[in-house]
């Protein structure tokens, strides 16, 4: 994926029509456009090849499962135009092999501490370890709170010069330029750009935050 803005629009709007809009709109400023079950159920994974044509897409589906299922839906995925998967890295070395072999040309990211509330339950106890195994499997790239960037600097003490992506910003009450600054490659923000009276403005004021810090 491009590397320019360091923004990441998670479009979690289920309105197909509108979400294409916003899409349409707000396309050249980020670098890629996340999309996760709200869009596809309500408008089906066709989305992935429509919203393809506009960005690059990262499948948000957050595969947990055993690897022969986790193969199935990320070659599905990457097939429809997806250019990157997230899985979850709880899941285990040979789910997360599985993800990786079939990814192909896509990039593969894996879930190592959750940026809700709930996160610091189960997934930060185990956040770095998650992060260490996802190295030895092979991944591109790990998720790491934006509403927590002590804990993005953490992981990127772990994962050396891979990417992160930091979810978080805005609606949850994390600052992309702050994530950045703590090691995360991409600031993904849903709410606060599609759910603005004005998405393009809203992209815009994002990624200039961002670029205050690059
Ligand atoms: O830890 C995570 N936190 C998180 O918010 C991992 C995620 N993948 N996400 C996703 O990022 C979440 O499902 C949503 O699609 C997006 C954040 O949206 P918003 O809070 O900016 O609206």
């Amino acid at each position: 994926m491009k590397m320019d803005s360091r923004l990441v629009l998670a479009l979690d709007e289920t309105d197909g029509e509108k979400a294409l809009r916003i899409a349409e709109s707000v396309g050249d400023i980020v670098d890629a456009i996340k999309i996760n079950w709200p869009l596809v159920l309500s408008e089906g994974p066709q989305m992935i090849t429509r919203l393809s044509e506009l960005s690059e897409v990262i499948c948000d589906f957050k595969v947990a499962d055993i690897p022969n299922t986790v193969r199935l839906i990320v070659e599905n995925s990457v097939s429809r135009g997806a250019s990157a998967i997230i899985v979850h890295a709880f899941a285990g070395d040979d789910s997360l092999r599985a993800a990786v072999e079939a990814s192909g040309d896509a990039e593969v990211y894996a879930v190592t501490e959750m940026s809700h509330p709930g996160g610091r339950m189960f997934t930060a106890p185990n956040a770095e370890d998650m992060a260490r195994l996802g190295v030895e499997c092979g991944v591109d790239g790990f998720i790491a709170p934006a509403t927590r960037p002590d804990r993005i600097a953490a992981i990127r003490e772990v994962i050396g010069d891979l990417k992160i992506l930091s979810p978080g910003v805005g609606a949850q009450g994390g600052k992309a330029s702050d994530a950045i600054s703590a090691g995360a490659t991409y600031a993904i923000v849903g709410r606060a750009i599609y759910g603005a009276e004005d998405p393009r403005a809203a992209a815009r004021a994002f990624a200039e935050d961002i670029r205050t810090v690059l």
